[in-house]
């Protein structure tokens, strides 16, 4: 195994560990979910031509040696370019590695090794390299590089290719070049233009861009890598010179790349949404899914709508665009916080809480207010509860006179005249003249019905107060 492969199945293992369940990937039925741990999502797919659609197959390769691991390459490049991950919504994306373009120079500054870093994807193919996500970088002391893509074919064109992209980086002092700083002293980067398909390096290395008399710079080095995936460090210019410099040889380096992909089956005349809906061969197969059109190349793509999340390019058992449940994320709903979320179909509710309404959910009652009432409430609640165990109480304590002074008795007694406190108070014209006073209690002089005068004695004792005793008088 050579280092460089050595390197990838390195990169490769330790995304497998990023990413090991593969149950959510969707598929079509019998295929094969992942390889390397890789998801491989339709419309990617392996083996079986129904695994994949045209332009997706991805090829799992066993590179033997080291434990037998297995690696996802694209396939139908004339180069293997390892794929790091693939994903199908909201953007497509490719992630894969690629290798980067070198040329070395002796003391003369004759040129002993390089290799242009050409990348092959087809124009007709689904594969632009991102323009968003990614960057030209150039790593050297006297050089200029550039890449350019896309042949231009036939015509009276200017240039032979439709795009260039590239930039000067100048140092003939050992001490320029910082780390993390790229900006000409050994490092130069700039933005690439889209539609980037079949690329390769120009580089330079005579004339004015001589590498004579620079044994502390050996090597130029160019890549297209993701935006903040590399940080130059004045080291790379002496680390990565290739011990064998025959030409073409890959150096140990390699870097991620995006690459944007989109539906581009030129073949049935489908490569744009207004065309392609409804057409046979329509990628957006999920129920809630929808067409966009593409930013980099012609084509489209499918995307799920608002509230669903999933594979668009697939419909229903096999995965598909499922509800979101955007009560589970507090950045998908915009519940107030005196709300409860409710997730539905596609979208969600809030539901305010006891005490709350309108649109953002605010308390019925200013908090002041609110703490007012409460204890409002409260004290004549406790006012309340307490009359009623005063009532209670009183109510008690007559049952209590009446049973002690044989109440039940008389009352059954069907001649006896049991008199009540009110009709007793009438009778004594409230206890108006007293006639005597005993060690129990205190007789009083009382009338009834105007007629029949009679004796009331009326216990002393203060706890028994409702104790009275009535004697007719004789006359
Ligand atoms: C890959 O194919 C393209 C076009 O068919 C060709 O120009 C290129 O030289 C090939 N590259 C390699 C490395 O064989
Ligand atoms: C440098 O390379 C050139 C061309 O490959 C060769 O002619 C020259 O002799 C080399 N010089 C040294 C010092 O190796
Ligand atoms: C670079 O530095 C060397 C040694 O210091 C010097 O001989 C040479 O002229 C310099 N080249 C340029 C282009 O400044
Ligand atoms: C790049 O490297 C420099 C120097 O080592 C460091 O200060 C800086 O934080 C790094 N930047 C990133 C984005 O890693
Ligand atoms: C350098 O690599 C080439 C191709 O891989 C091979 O044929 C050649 O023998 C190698 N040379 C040395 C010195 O290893
Ligand atoms: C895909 O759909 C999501 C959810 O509706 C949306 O936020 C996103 O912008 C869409 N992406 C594209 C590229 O249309
Ligand atoms: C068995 C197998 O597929 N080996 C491959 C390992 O990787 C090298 C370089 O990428 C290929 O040339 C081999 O075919």
């Amino acid at each position: 195994m050579s280092p460089s492969l050595l390197l990838l199945v390195l990169l490769l293992a330790a995304t497998a560990a990023a990413s090991t369940d593969d149950s959510s990937v969707s598929v079509m039925p019998g295929c094969q979910r992942s390889c390397g741990g890789v998801g491989i999502p339709y419309p990617f797919g392996i083996g079986d031509e129904a695994c994949f659609r045209q332009g997706f197959e991805i090829r799992c390769m066993n590179n033997g040696s080291a434990g037998g691991g297995e690696i996802p390459v694209l396939a139908r490049t004339n180069q293997t370019i390892p794929v790091l991950s693939l994903s199908v919504a909201p953007l497509p994306e490719a992630r894969v590695l690629l290798p980067v373009a070198w040329q070395c120079f002796n003391s003369t500054g004759g040129r002993t090794g390089f290799y242009p870093g050409n990348v092959n994807f087809n124009e007709a193919g689904v594969y632009r390299i991102s323009n968003i996500y990614n960057e030209l970088y150039v790593i050297g002391c006297n050089t200029l590089i550039y890449v350019k893509g896309v042949k231009n074919q036939g015509g009276a064109s200017r240039f032979n290719y439709k795009f260039y992209s590239g930039c000067v980086s100048v140092t003939n002092d050992t001490d320029d070049p910082q780390d993390g700083a790229c900006a000409g002293l050994g490092c130069c980067h700039v933005d690439i233009p889209p539609g980037l398909t079949d690329t390769t390096m120009s580089m330079f290395g005579d004339g004015y861009w001589s590498h004579a008399d620079q044994e502390f710079c050996p090597c130029d080095y160019a890549f297209i890598v993701e935006k903040g995936s590399y940080n130059f460090s004045a080291s790379d210019l002496t680390t990565h010179v290739p011990s064998n410099q025959t030409t073409p040889q890959r150096v140990d380096w390699s870097m991620p790349l995006r690459l944007d992909w989109a539906i581009r089956d030129s073949d049935s005349g489908s490569i744009s949404c207004a065309q392609a809906d409804s057409k046979p061969g329509y990628a957006c197969r999920s129920s809630h899914s929808e067409c966009v059109d593409s930013t980099n190349g012609p084509g489209y793509f499918c995307n799920c709508t608002k509230g669903y999340e999933g594979n668009p390019y697939v419909d229903g058992g096999g995965g598909g665009c499922t509800d979101v449940n955007e009560c589970e994320h507090p950045e998908l709903n915009s519940c107030p916080s005196g709300s409860e979320c409710i997730d539905t179909e596609g979208s969600y509710k809030c539901r305010c809480k006891l005490g709350r309404r309108g649109k953002d959910c605010r308390p019925i009652f200013p908090a002041p207010a609110a703490a007012i009432l409460a204890t409002l409430v409260a004290s004549s609640c406790l006012a309340l509860l307490l009359w009623f165990i005063y009532k209670d109480r009183k109510r008690r304590i007559k049952i209590a006179c009446f049973d002690k002074n044989g109440g039940i008795i008389l009352k059954e007694a069907a001649a006896i005249v049991i008199f009540t406190e009110v009709q007793l108070k009438k009778i004594t014209n409230n206890y108006s003249t007293r006639i005597g006073k005993g060690a129990f209690g205190t007789v009083f002089l009382g009338t009834i019905d105007d007629k029949q005068r009679v004796a009331v004695k009326r216990s002393n004792d203060e706890d028994n107060k409702g104790e009275v005793e009535v004697q007719f008088s004789k006359g």
